[in-house]
């Protein structure tokens, strides 16, 4: 169901717990470009299941764009520089996308995010992501923005500690999630897909989070 803009007006910012702000709906005028985007970032890197270390797969087909991108393998967690699979540098970020990124980020309080890194993550019905916190990046001042695309899931975020009380959000088609300061650090999660038709993706969700994998100063240069 797509629900005409006109009716829906923009509430801006929500607050869903300290440092971590809502902009229901933010990409949703734009979601064919969004996804144009995706395709063509696809079309050099495509989806791929990646395994965790101890060899189990990953429900979540993923791929990146960036300087550097997300890889998960049977050793570890960590960000590379180049795709694994291709053996060249991921894409490069689209500069519609960094600064598409770049503004919600600032909407939501953050200004002047660049982030060096994108993880897009292709859920199908069944796949979900376990409860986890994203520690593998080397400023965790910098916010983390994902955006929303396709079927809606239930999102889940606690607090710092895995055995902290989990709230539930729905995150629709076209929603924006900018996460930082206290929120940066929580565990978070999304319930298994629940099969359904999206116009643009089928029976598909896609999120994109935008990061920054590396210190923006190296560490000898940092002011
Ligand atoms: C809260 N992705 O890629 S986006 C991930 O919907 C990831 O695909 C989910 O968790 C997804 O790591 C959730 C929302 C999100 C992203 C990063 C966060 C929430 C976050 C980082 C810290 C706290
Ligand atoms: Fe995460």
């Amino acid at each position: 169901m797509t629900l005409p803009l006109f009716d829906t007006p923009d509430p801006g910012p929500q607050t869903l717990s300290p440092g971590a702000m809502l902009l229901r709906g933010w990409a949703r005028a734009q979601a064919a470009q969004w996804v144009a985007q995706v395709v063509a970032v696809t079309a050099q890197a495509p989806f791929r299941t990646m395994v965790r270390p101890g060899g189990a797969p990953l429900s979540v087909a993923m791929t990146n764009c960036g300087a550097f991108g997300w890889v998960s393998d049977a050793r570890r967690y960590h960000y590379t520089a180049t795709d694994p699979v291709s053996g060249q540098p991921w894409p490069a970020l689209p500069a519609w996308l960094r600064a598409q990124a770049q503004a919600a980020a600032a909407a939501a309080g953050h200004p002047g995010f660049v982030p060096d890194a994108c993880l897009i993550n292709r859920y199908v019905p069944g796949a979900k992501l376990s409860l986890h916190r994203d520690e593998d990046e080397a400023d965790l001042s910098a916010p983390i923005v994902s955006v929303s695309l396709g079927l809606s899931a239930t999102f889940l975020w606690g607090g710092l500690r895995r055995s902290d009380p989990v709230q539930r959000v729905p995150l629709q088609h076209g929603d924006v999630v900018v996460w930082g300061g206290p929120a940066r650090m929580a565990y978070h999660g999304v319930n298994p897909l629940k099969d359904g038709h999206h116009d643009l993706l089928g029976s598909a969700r896609w999120n994109l989070t935008f990061r920054m994998a590396r210190a923006r100063y190296p560490a000898a240069d940092r002011p």
